[in-house]
């Protein structure tokens, strides 16, 4: 058996019941597979592969609180710091009621080769609780983060492990976790990014993730011949992501025509209006169905089907396994010609082959949404200095980062007899600069 063969098969049986994590591991593996063949020897004698699937380390823990009825609440919360080989442990905290090891360790994984890709010095994390913060109080979200941050406080600090927002974490949630981390260790320091402009976070932050996969959307097509301006955009999501990217695709030129959230979906032929989409689902955080209302002309449809939208380019933007084999059917039968992943993973592995098998432009996740993590290292770079940049300079970090993790893309998968697979070149640039800093740094 291969090594990768051995090492996926490794995998799935040592941890039963977590196919998100399998699925990722399978993507990776399967684009390194060349890699590794060229240096399988040294690769299987240093174990790298066993110690690059399995965490560094896995924090597990209760979170006690007490609701607004006086009724103690117990949600379940993680951090996975899974491979610190480049620099401290760097990603989100994520809030959903689906929250699970498996879904943690998946998102910790694919940070580590994100992280790897900007090219700034930091290492893989990944955390959350299946805390659903919908129709909490706001004084309910503060218990709830600070009895995590009460447990949490201990593993983490501006130079072991960097939190950040995700899904149902924004900038409410991350300053009462950096309130309360402040509080315990008396310390005033870059411990969480995506903090509020007056206490330490980049400007520019916000909109990263958004904008930068619209950069990078652009290079790609453009490298590709293809002016991104006048195409027909379908977003799905209406959280953080997919609203800065459909501002930026605005800016672009190209027309935004759709937005979704976990109850539904919008159509607007007028092209989706940012403003009303701030005032629903971030002044109100209200449902989609507020968003038809104030747009007349724009249709909601109750479930899933953004992708039935005729479109020259998707961005998923909402979450995990959103876009499904008969999805990519319908985007190729409608003429869509490039696919950018906004959310992490929300492409499931068949529907990514068969968009590729018909010539449609792919560009996983991990490369399209690196802006926002990008921009959290500035953060920390800022931090650490004591100065804030303005946001034209981050801003313009930010387009340089998102263009060059294209090029690094598209060469690694020439350099490897796959052009125009975009999710090999990912996956074996992101890989080798951390497996070589693992292999320098001896068994760890
Ligand atoms: P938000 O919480 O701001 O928004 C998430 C959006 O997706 C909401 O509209 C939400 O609907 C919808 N959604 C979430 N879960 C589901 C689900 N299970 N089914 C259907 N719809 C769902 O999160 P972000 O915008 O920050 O994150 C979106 C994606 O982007 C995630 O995959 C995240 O990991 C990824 N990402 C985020 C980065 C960031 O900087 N924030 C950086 C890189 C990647 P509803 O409004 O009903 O909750
Ligand atoms: O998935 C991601 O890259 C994020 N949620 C952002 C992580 C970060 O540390 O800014």
């Amino acid at each position: 058996m291969s090594y990768v063969d051995e090492i996926f098969a490794r995998v799935k049986a040592q941890n039963p019941g977590e196919p998100e994590f399998h699925q990722a591991v399978e993507e990776v593996l399967e684009s390194l597979r060349v890699v590794i063949e060229r240096n399988e020897e040294v690769y299987r004698r240093e174990a790298l592969l066993e110690r690059l699937t399995t965490p560094e380390r896995s924090v597990l823990f209760r979170v006690p609180w007490v609701d607004d009825k006086g009724q103690v609440q117990v949600n379940n919360a993680y951090r996975v710091q899974f491979n610190g080989a480049i620099g401290p442990y760097k990603g989100g905290m994520r809030f959903h009621p689906s929250v699970n090891l498996s879904i943690m360790k998946f998102l910790a994984f694919e940070q580590t080769f994100k992280n790897s890709l900007t090219g700034l010095p930091i290492g893989g994390g990944k955390g959350g609780s299946d805390f659903n913060p919908k129709g909490k109080s706001d004084r309910e979200v503060m218990a709830f983060c600070q009895s995590l941050i009460t447990e949490l406080y201990k593993y983490i600090g501006a130079d072991t492990d960097v939190p950040a927002g995700d899904i149902g974490v924004g900038a409410r949630e991350v300053g009462y976790m950096f309130g309360q981390y402040k509080r315990i260790q008396g310390v005033y320091e870059g411990v969480f990014t995506g903090k509020g402009l007056t206490y330490g976070g980049s400007k520019a932050r916000t909109e990263a993730t958004g904008y930068g996969l619209l950069y990078l959307t652009r290079e790609m097509l453009k490298c590709n011949g293809i002016d991104i301006a006048g195409k027909t955009v379908a977003v799905s999501g209406a959280g953080n992501v997919a609203t800065y990217a459909i501002q930026k695709a605005w800016q672009m030129g190209a027309k935004p025509v759709t937005c979704s959230d976990s109850n539904g979906w919008i159509y607007d032929p007028d092209g989706i209006d940012v403003d009303t989409l701030i005032e629903v689902k971030q002044v109100k955080r209200a449902r989609l169905t507020e968003y038809a209302k104030a747009r007349p002309n724009s249709v909601y449809h109750e479930g899933k089907g953004v992708w039935t939208t005729k479109c020259d380019v998707a961005l998923p933007c909402a979450t995990q396994n959103e876009l499904l084999i008969d999805d990519a059917k319908a985007l190729v039968a409608n003429g869509c010609i490039a696919v950018c992943e906004g959310a992490n993973m929300p492409t499931s592995l068949d529907a990514t082959k068969y968009l590729q098998a018909n010539g449609v432009l792919f560009c996983p996740g991990k490369a399209a949404n690196a802006g926002g993590v990008a921009t959290s290292a500035l953060e920390m770079s800022q931090n650490s200095e004591r100065l804030s940049w303005s946001f034209e300079e981050v801003d313009a970090k930010l387009q340089g980062i998102m263009v060059n993790i294209f090029h690094s893309l598209d060469d690694a998968a020439k350099e490897y007899g796959m052009e125009g697979n975009y999710v090999a070149g990912a996956n074996i640039a992101g890989f080798l600069k951390v497996a070589n800093a693992m292999l320098a740094q001896g068994v760890v």
